[in-house]
């Protein structure tokens, strides 16, 4: 496959409201990140994806957007905004912005004239329908709990949106719409921006009569996916925006792709036919989740280490040689990982290193969000009060009042899945507020800042925040962490996650015990070696040790090179 910088780079994921605060008034900025990027380069990040710092009125914290060529006033100005990318171009830092195209804001003017009269021609920049005999136009649910569809009074139609109603979908069918947003992504392009990070984007084309949904569960509303997700003109879509915007630029792409299988990965990440370079995929977060749930973050589920390796070698191996895999273990939308898949009371240390080794060892580009790089955690708010996601407030009301399920199981769900345990501050030091802000932080944070804190990490030769700054210099000086062909070992094995990675005449061997428990390792007949040299690793080894029958501790990682 070919070498290219977006596969050799380590990303570095910034949710600017919760980043660092350089004005007191609790909402972190712009200027807070400028401060911060000596930080990001001491860690050693190729790449930032922003998430978004649009104007916006926030019912999805930025991912709702009035308009797309300029910022939200709390997070400062365009100028503020070219600085920053400047500050991070100094640093050979890149930066992706966050390409939000499937819905608007409510409050953007198209949607205003398109709500104002039947007669605009943005009246076509959304997706309006009448109603079925006194009802929605069809029984979609809506992601964030109810109908996708809102009515609208004055025009007696209803408008889809598969968010909250502040956020109605684009209608992608109208090519005047679709000419608007590839104008919009050239004026960032031209600003300097390195690539996009596309939200939902497999899921602007909606299925021609938008028809109703299977009914699957007792609920009204019904996941109407199949309609709406890899739609008809998904591929004809992205390759206008490739061939339009994309082609002209040496940028990255990585598109947010809900309910993917490999094949649609291959098809869109392709190296020579594909229109995105990279995509997320979600069904490792998915691990976790009721198998009959068809909306995520509604149910605790325990995982087992055999879907995993399943989920990911699967991933690994159908793309190798085809497209291009991007690695993540959390984000602003999901639990923290070492809450999630390690373990954030005695071995949160221990864990959270092994989940960098994991994460950095897979066939794939690396993305760290803001935050795992020190391990922090999930948090418990004991209050419904002390939530600010619209998800997480609107689960909690359609379980406890709609439901009647007891407060106490849903807010068991929501301190396992709320977005907001990703969206707790930066704890950047033990002093008040985690040396976020200096005034009152719009969420609370995490109670365990005055322990888990950057200050304390950068102090610790020994830190999580050491151990990824390794890991990402290992990536820098050997090319078979960025291009080796992954094998799966042991794969049966319950406690250990192991596998190889080959590229010329050279091996990897990654050894992960996702355990507390020791478990005791054989090294299989395929993995021959004559020589081995320790590369990384979570305890101190021995170099005399014999790796062919060995006892991992609890959480221990470790990578070996084998000759
Ligand atoms: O998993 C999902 C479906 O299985 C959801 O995670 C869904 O894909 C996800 O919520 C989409 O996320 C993105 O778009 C949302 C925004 O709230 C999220 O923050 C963003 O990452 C709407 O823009
Ligand atoms: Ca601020």
């Amino acid at each position: 496959m070919k070498q290219t910088w977006w596969k050799e780079s380590v990303v570095y994921q910034i949710y600017p409201r919760s980043f660092y605060d350089s004005n007191g008034d609790g909402i972190g900025d712009l200027r807070g990140i400028i401060e911060k990027l000596d930080y990001l380069a001491a860690l050693g990040v190729d790449v930032v994806w922003l998430c978004p710092v649009y104007r916006s009125p926030n019912d999805d914290n930025g991912y709702d957007i009035s308009d797309y060529q300029d910022i939200m006033p709390e997070f400062g100005t365009l100028l503020d905004w070219e600085e920053l990318l400047a500050g991070m171009h100094q640093r050979g830092i890149r930066l992706i912005m966050d390409l939000v195209v499937n819905h608007t804001s409510d409050e953007h003017p198209w949607f205003a004239q398109s709500r104002a009269s039947k007669e605009s021609a943005y009246r076509e920049y959304y997706i309006w329908r009448d109603g079925q005999d006194g009802r929605e136009p069809n029984n979609w649910a809506s992601f964030f709990g109810g109908s996708v569809w809102q009515y609208d009074d004055a025009s007696a139609q209803y408008y889809l949106h598969l968010f909250s109603k502040k956020q109605p979908d684009l209608n992608w069918e109208n090519p005047q719409l679709r000419a608007e947003i590839y104008a919009m992504m050239h004026w960032w392009l031209r600003k300097g921006v390195d690539g996009f990070r596309m939200d939902v984007i497999n899921m602007i084309s909606k299925a021609p009569g938008l028809p109703d949904a299977p009914q699957v569960t007792g609920d009204r509303y019904q996941f109407g996916g199949q309609y709406f997700i890899n739609g008809p003109r998904l591929h004809e879509f992205l390759a206008e925006m490739k061939r339009e915007v994309l082609s002209k630029y040496d940028v990255v792409t990585v598109g947010e792709t809900p309910m993917v299988t490999t094949e649609h990965g291959i098809a869109l990440t392709h190296e020579e036919l594909g229109h995105l370079n990279m995509l997320f995929q979600f069904e490792h977060m998915g691990i976790d989740e009721d198998p009959g749930a068809t909306l995520s973050r509604r149910s605790i589920w325990p995982w087992r280490l055999r879907d995993l390796k399943q989920v990911m070698t699967r991933w690994q191996k159908d793309l190798a040689g085809k497209g291009w895999n991007s690695q993540y273990l959390t984000n602003h939308d999901m639990p923290r990982a070492v809450s999630r898949f390690g373990d954030d009371g005695q071995y949160r240390v221990e864990s959270a290193k092994l989940l960098a080794t994991f994460l950095h060892m897979l066939h794939g580009t690396p993305y760290i969000y803001q935050g795992e790089e020190i391990g922090m955690t999930n948090v418990k708010f004991p209050s419904i009060q002390d939530y600010r996601d619209i998800e997480t407030l609107n689960i909690y009301r359609e379980f406890v009042e709609d439901k009647g399920v007891a407060p106490e199981a849903a807010m068991a769900i929501i301190h396992a899945k709320s977005r907001d345990n990703a969206r707790t501050p930066i704890q950047w030091d033990a002093s008040a507020h985690a040396g976020f802000t200096t005034g009152t932080p719009w969420i609370k944070v995490n109670p365990n800042y005055e322990e888990i804190n950057v200050q304390q990490a950068l102090n610790d030769p020994n830190s999580i925040f050491a151990y990824y700054q390794q890991l990402i210099r290992l990536r820098k000086s050997n090319p078979i962490i960025v291009y080796g062909t992954y094998d799966l070992i042991l794969e049966e094995h319950e406690q250990i996650y192991a596998f190889t990675r080959s590229w010329q005449a050279e091996r990897l061997l990654i050894m992960l015990n996702f355990s507390k428990d020791p478990s005791d390792f054989m090294l299989p007949p395929e993995v021959p070696f004559a020589t081995k040299e320790l590369l990384i690793s979570n305890y101190a080894v021995a170099a005399a040790e014999d790796i062919r029958q060995l006892t991992l501790r609890a959480f221990e990682a470790r990578v070996y090179r084998l000759r």
